[in-house]
């Protein structure tokens, strides 16, 4: 029987309620009549209608793709954002479990997907810009990145298993496309789309365009972000895409997911801590951010490597690094671990780099300055870190560990 398909409206609270009430599981998970569940809008990144419902029995959380950007109506965008979502959700979560929400329901007419609600948490980016802390939350970042980088890359598959399952997300072209023109391209460039602090931060921007190190490193990141298909990514990992609680880290909004290289996750994260870094108004703060990024990084690299050696050690490791090569030779293995490690930890720089640049410059930026509330204070801590990334960009060698760029944006933010 074929399915005839519901067109796709935006559903406003009642539709909501009503598109609820029509799946059992989730009428259940909610309990008690639809007229009393409580429905709030929470909308807080750029793309999608995101609402809270909460019945007597427990919660759900329902995000909808709009036919445009959510920020910027005149942007007009495909729906299949959700879709990739879900699929992402399907792909890593029975490698990182309770470090991402559950998925409940995707309905692919109207674009919704219901994830579990979560209870007391807040956005890490929020979070740490009211001077929050979570010591754990670094750490759980960095595993969650390990598992599901790992897990899905041909370290861990058999070829045929590892492209079956990276090939549907190489397809996710409408939210590549941003990532490759706001992250990777448009800040280096004049663009109507750019701003920034201006004219305080004139100077350094037109200094970043016309510096020919910056280029040819921006430019080989982009191949490295088109090529190296090493893994499935989250592909948008900034510090908005963590919900955090006392001992309980969970990544959201995997709607980016694409094949690429792992380090891109990886600078994310740390360009979105480099920059709350920089922002941040107190010593305890700063420390409490280099703290992060390094058990991020610590996590992140421990985890890997184990999952690595486990996999050769026990036979079920993939067809790249073959466990028939490795099994029985510690020394090349751990040779191997430690170079791709490093490709990773380098690419990892880079991308924060690109990563605080673009926030900065770019299109879509990030609210972490704004608890400066002087002016001139702000165009400074913003033109520190935008000196760090050229640096970072320009000079690489200067720069080759997450310790030593810890210790280097420490000095800088001081
Ligand atoms: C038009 S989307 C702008 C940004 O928001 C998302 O969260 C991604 O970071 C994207 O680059
Ligand atoms: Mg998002």
């Amino acid at each position: 029987m074929t399915r005839s398909p519901t067109p796709y409206r935006t559903l406003d609270p009642a539709g909501i309620r009503a598109f609820l009430a029509a799946q059992p599981a989730l009428a259940t998970r909610l309990g008690g009549q639809p007229d009393a569940w409580r429905v709030r809008e929470v909308s807080d990144g750029n793309l999608n209608n995101v609402f809270l419902i909460d019945g007597p029995a427990g919660g759900v959380c329902f995000k909808q793709s709009l036919p445009h950007v959510r920020v910027d109506p005149d942007w007009k965008m495909p729906l299949d954002r959700t879709a990739f979502e879900a699929a992402y959700l399907r792909a890593v979560r029975p490698h990182v479990g309770n470090l991402t929400t559950e998925l409940l329901h995707f309905d692919p007419d109207l674009f919704v997907l219901v994830v579990e609600s979560l209870n007391g948490h807040v956005v890490l980016r929020h979070g740490l810009m009211q001077g929050g802390d979570w010591p754990e939350a670094a750490a759980a970042i960095g595993r969650f990145v390990a598992r599901a980088t790992f897990q899905t890359s041909p370290l861990a598959l058999k070829f045929e298993a590892s492209s079956a399952l990276l090939a549907p997300f190489a397809r996710n072209h409408t939210l590549t496309r941003i990532t490759v023109d706001l992250v990777l391209t448009d800040p280096y460039h004049a663009h109507p789309r750019n701003h920034w602090l201006s004219p305080e931060l004139d100077p350094i921007v037109a200094n970043l365009r016309a510096d020919p190190a910056v280029r040819r490193r921006v430019g080989q990141m982009q191949a490295r972000f088109l090529t190296c298909q090493q893994a499935l990514l989250h592909g948008d990992l900034h510090t908005g895409s963590v919900m955090v609680a006392d001992h309980d880290t969970r990544v959201i909004d995997g709607e980016f997911a694409l094949p690429g290289p792992i380090g891109f996750d990886c600078g994310l994260f740390v360009g979105n801590l480099l920059m709350h870094l920089f922002a941040t108004p107190t010593p305890e703060g700063r420390t409490r951010a280099l703290r992060d990024i390094t058990q991020f990084w610590t996590h992140f690299r421990q985890d890997f490597t184990t999952l690595w050696t486990n996999a050769v050690a026990h036979s079920h490791s993939g067809d790249a690094y073959a466990a028939p090569l490795f099994r029985d030779d510690p020394t090349s293995l751990q040779q191997v671990q430690t170079q791709f490690l490093d490709a990773i930890e380098a690419d990892t720089i880079a991308f924060a780099a690109l990563e605080i640049i673009r926030r900065l410059t770019g299109y879509a930026h990030v609210a972490d300055f704004d608890v400066i509330a002087d002016r001139t204070t702000r165009a400074a801590r913003q033109e520190a870190a935008l000196r760090l990334a050229q640096d970072l960009l320009a000079h690489p060698e200067h720069t080759s560990t997450i310790a030593a760029l810890g210790t280097l944006a420490a000095d800088r933010a001081a």
